[in-house]
């Protein structure tokens, strides 16, 4: 890892922060409001040559909305009619003087006004200029900046909760105490490595390994939450497969809740791929219905079985189709075979008609599967096999634990994973007694690592991949 250049050296790089910035806040097409957004040591001057009052307040307060007319300066002519705020540094979002001004939402109105505070003096604003700022201005870390984009990208209610609990520095919190208590045990081990003369007693050894053991414990815990956590912030493929007929279509439309796919009593109807985004109790489910897999002449369905073969070799997840009603066959054996070390929940469908496959029997090829018995044409299990979904997937409810860090970040996972091998090297090293200077090096790095996560010892070079991220006026 590159840790060349500090926080300090960014900072110092970014002479582009003396200038004042400008963007569009809001989407682009029509709506009844739009935002023009401006930061930096113009933004007060910028409005004052484009604003006209309505009213006789003759000097902006901050943090006050001002109704008025955006004029055009060169030909005095009216541009929109506006809310301005003025909001002073520092209780701003990037801690510099802040102006937006509201006008209406339309393309055009919006590159008008945006064009006008370039005249004036302020460049366009890169994508995620104002939260950089906001980062370099010291108002957040960078786990809090990061959280600003997962935020504006979260889908469900979970991947909401998982970002909030970042903004709110969930994580800047636990990475700190973590840095705390090693800075607390690095200075005992240096005090012994300077003063080797002093008697450092076992027990103060044994109670150094342990407490670096708790951490190391507490890290791999974080490190198995971003499997989970990255369940909910991007979402899983899951594929339906089964031979033809089975009800594949008709579970995607059930679970979709509308007439998505075409349902036939002849075998061999879906064709080609349907995709649907599905919520399952706040993980993004991408459902992929596929064309019953059989051997045909057909090649319209020779290509169709071809890709849903592909589709299923590349999902995260399967739903195992069994027609209960029709009994085992030779297309359901090989189906078996194609979805060998598959996550998978076995759906055990047409529950309504009698009966000519048990659970018993699924099991036999399946024990280590959860099995639900369903049915698609009557609404039933339906339920019961979203939850055996999320239940496969995730371990524990977070959505009920917002207080419980979850890692959704790979950046994050990374440096935690870093810090965890310094501190398990440390531990080796204290057992084996090995001289203390390296296991003060290894503290160091992980020191490093977690300067790293938060912002405090980051290159340039990762601020930007990270703020590259962001849209632009955000
Ligand atoms: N009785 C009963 N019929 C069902 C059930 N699910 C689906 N069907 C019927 O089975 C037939 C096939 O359903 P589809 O959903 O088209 O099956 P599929 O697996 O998508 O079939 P292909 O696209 O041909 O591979 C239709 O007539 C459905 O109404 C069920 O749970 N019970
Ligand atoms: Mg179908």
């Amino acid at each position: 890892m590159n840790r060349g250049s500090s926080l300090n050296s960014a900072k110092k790089t970014s002479s582009d922060q003396e200038e004042t910035i400008a963007a569009i806040s809001t989407p682009f097409g029509e709506s009844g409001i739009g935002i023009v957004r401006i930061s930096g040591f113009l933004s007060e001057s910028i409005v004052r040559k484009l604003f006209k009052s309505k009213s006789d307040q003759p000097h902006f307060i901050s943090h006050h909305f001002h109704y008025g007319e955006l004029i055009d300066p060169q030909s005095g002519n009216p541009v929109d009619e506006v809310l301005i705020v003025l909001m002073k540094s520092p209780k701003t979002y990037t801690r510099e003087d802040i102006v937006e001004i509201h006008c209406h939402g339309g393309y055009f109105i919006l590159q008008k006004v945006l064009e006008l505070v370039l005249k004036e003096g302020a460049r366009m604003a890169l994508p995620g200029e104002f939260t950089k700022r906001a980062f370099l201005n010291g108002r957040i870390d960078l786990t809090r900046a990061e959280a600003v984009v997962d935020l504006i990208r979260a889908k469900t209610q979970a991947s909401l909760v998982i970002a909030n609990q970042q903004l709110r520095g969930l994580l800047y919190r636990a990475m700190n105490e973590l840095r705390s208590r090693l800075v607390e045990r690095l200075a005992l081990i240096e005090a012994h490595i300077d003063f080797p003369e002093e008697e450092i007693e076992t027990i103060v050894f044994r109670e150094l390994g342990e407490d670096l053991k708790e951490m190391v414990c507490q890290m791999e815990e974080w490190i198995a939450s971003y499997e989970e956590g990255k369940i909910f912030r991007e979402g899983i493929s899951c594929a339906i497969v089964g031979k033809t007929n089975v009800g594949k279509s008709s579970l995607l439309n059930v679970l979709l809740k509308e007439e998505r796919a075409i349902v036939t009593p002849i075998p061999g109807t879906t064709r080609d791929i349907i995709e649907e985004v599905l919520n399952i109790y706040g993980i993004p489910v991408r459902l992929i219905d596929t064309a019953g897999l059989r051997k045909s002449v057909d090649s319209i369905e020779q290509e169709g079985v071809r890709r849903a073969k592909e589709r299923v070799v590349d999902s995260d997840f399967v739903l195992l189709m069994l027609d209960g009603s029709r009994g085992f066959d030779d297309d359901d054996k090989e189906i078996f075979e194609e979805i060998k070390g598959k996550k998978k929940v076995v759906v055990l469908n047409k529950n309504d008609l009698p009966v000519k496959i048990t659970i018993e029997e699924v099991k036999r090829f399946f024990p280590e599967d959860p099995i639900i018995s369903t049915s698609a044409l009557k609404n039933k299990g339906i339920d019961d096999l979203k939850k055996t979904i999320y239940i496969s997937l995730i371990h524990r409810d977070i959505r009920a634990t917002p207080e419980h860090l979850i890692v959704a970040n790979i950046r994050h996972k990374n440096a935690i994973t870093q810090v965890k091998d310094n501190l398990t090297n440390a531990i080796k090293g204290l057992e084996e007694g090995i001289p203390l200077e390296f296991i003060s090096f290894e503290i160091r790095s992980a020191l490093d690592a977690l300067g790293e996560t938060v912002g405090e010892t980051t290159t340039e070079e990762v601020l930007n991949r990270i703020f590259e991220q962001f849209c632009i006026g955000k």
